[in-house]
């Protein structure tokens, strides 16, 4: 990686002569950095995100900050994790072509991505909130899903470029040091950024008092840090989903690791199950109901399609040293058979990483809007502790859940559940 110090934060005011330098932006926004309309709209945690609007075309340029934004310089976070999206990026963009924005311009020492502007695609997490469908959308994800993890394996890549892969990605120290603590150890215990809604309490002291809980969370911590089955997407929730109501992208994935294959299904399962227990204050009897089994659907097709393109790629696209054709078709034995056993481990694994997720989106740093946009708190928490309550028992019984169809019979139950 480079050695530059020449870093500096950008703002509104100077985004626009400093794209203006680099001739692929000029050319795209047409006109001059005078005419461009600039607005810095990051809404995330950590990084500022301007729309920069020219009279021909408009661009994303998403610059890292060397600081959490969402706490400040109080904690430093070092700039290189724009490298590694970069990088994710253009894998990710080989893998399922068309799902990420395109990349027009990277800049390492200002730690800078110009990308494309997606619109009007807004965040799935908006839409989510708001009620509104996205056509195919399990389908879209389940595919991304798959193609990803399987083309960012052995089963696809060559051993050496894979591991060289791993070694370069291995650099990202802060950002997965971020997941270590704030989803897999925080919720568990009374670290000093947790927060929880006012009327948890006794949900989250069953929670950090159960010991065989603690423990399962920590096996999942060993293979989310020590596994490196494929590249993952690192932090793929539904604020890093952007939709129309026919189309969806993925953004956003700073958080790239080489990691478990059920780690992506399985936080975005999270996600989709925060948004469902959320729904009751966001939407109206008459359209509640219709609207949380669209939600459920949506996991179970996401499983449904993952499963299905896996399958597919194993059987045509299998060329890496893992579970080689010389040892099934050449032997003239079924491949499906491993295929399918994979799938499990892969299935059991996504049900204790979603468990994970929601518990420390409503326990540690970084909530999510789904609970807390519910302003008043006598609503919010009882919503919230059916989340939390379901996710001990995915935690706790990873591997008793057939398949998507049970997962979701389980939410239901929660659902009508009086946890509080
Ligand atoms: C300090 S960063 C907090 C969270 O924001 C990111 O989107 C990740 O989910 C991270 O855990
Ligand atoms: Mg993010």
């Amino acid at each position: 990686m480079l050695e530059d110090n020449s870093y500096k934060t950008l703002s509104v005011e100077t985004i626009g002569v400093h794209l203006s330098e680099i001739d692929a932006v000029r050319s795209r926004l047409g006109g001059n950095a005078d005419g461009w309309s600039v607005r810095e709209v990051g809404d995330g945690n950590l990084n500022l995100v301007f729309i920069v609007e020219g009279p021909d075309d408009t661009v994303i340029a998403k610059q890292a900050l060397p600081y959490v934004r969402l706490v400040g310089d109080s904690w430093p976070l070092p700039l290189y994790r724009a490298f590694y999206e970069y990088h994710a990026l253009s894998r990710q963009a080989a893998r399922d072509p068309g799902l990420v924005p395109e990349i027009y311009h990277f800049d390492e020492a200002q730690a800078l991505i110009v990308m494309e502007f997606l619109s009007p695609h807004v965040i799935l997490r908006r839409k989510l909130i708001a009620g509104e469908k996205v056509v195919d959308l399990g389908a879209i994800l389940g595919r991304f899903c798959a193609r990803t993890a399987f083309y960012g394996s052995e089963l696809y890549m060559q051993s050496a470029d894979k591991k060289a892969d791993v070694a370069l990605f291995a650099g990202n120290v802060a950002i997965p040091a971020i997941t270590e603590a704030l989803v897999f150890t925080d919720p568990y215990f009374d670290a000093e950024m947790n927060a929880h809604t006012a009327g948890l309490d006794p949900v989250v002291a069953d929670l950090r008092g159960d010991a065989d809980l603690k423990m399962r969370v920590q096996r999942m911590m060993t293979k989310f840090a020590s596994n490196t089955e494929t590249m993952l997407h690192g932090d793929l929730h539904s604020g890093s989903i952007m939709a129309t109501e026919a189309e969806a992208r993925i953004i956003d994935p700073e958080f790239v690791q080489y990691g478990p294959f059920g780690f992506d299904i399985g936080m975005l399962t999270a996600n989709f199950l925060m948004a469902y227990f959320s729904q009751p204050a966001h939407r109206s009897q008459a359209d509640l109901a219709g609207y949380q089994e669209w939600i459920l659907s949506v996991i179970e097709a996401t499983f449904e399609t993952f499963q299905d393109e896996f399958r597919r790629l194993w059987r045509d696209e299998r060329q890496g040293m893992l579970y080689p054709q010389v040892l099934f078709e050449g032997q003239g034995h079924d491949p499906m058979p491993a295929c399918n056993a994979l799938l499990g481990d892969i299935w059991t694994d996504a049900i204790g990483f979603c468990g994970i997720e929601m518990h420390r989106r409503c326990l540690s740093l970084a909530h999510n809007a789904d609970f807390e946009d519910i302003e008043d708190v006598r609503i919010r928490a009882p919503l919230e502790a059916r989340n939390l309550t379901m996710g001990a028992e995915l935690i706790l019984n990873a591997e008793s859940f057939a398949d998507a169809q049970a997962l979701c019979s389980l939410a239901r139950q929660y659902n009508e559940r009086n946890v509080l």
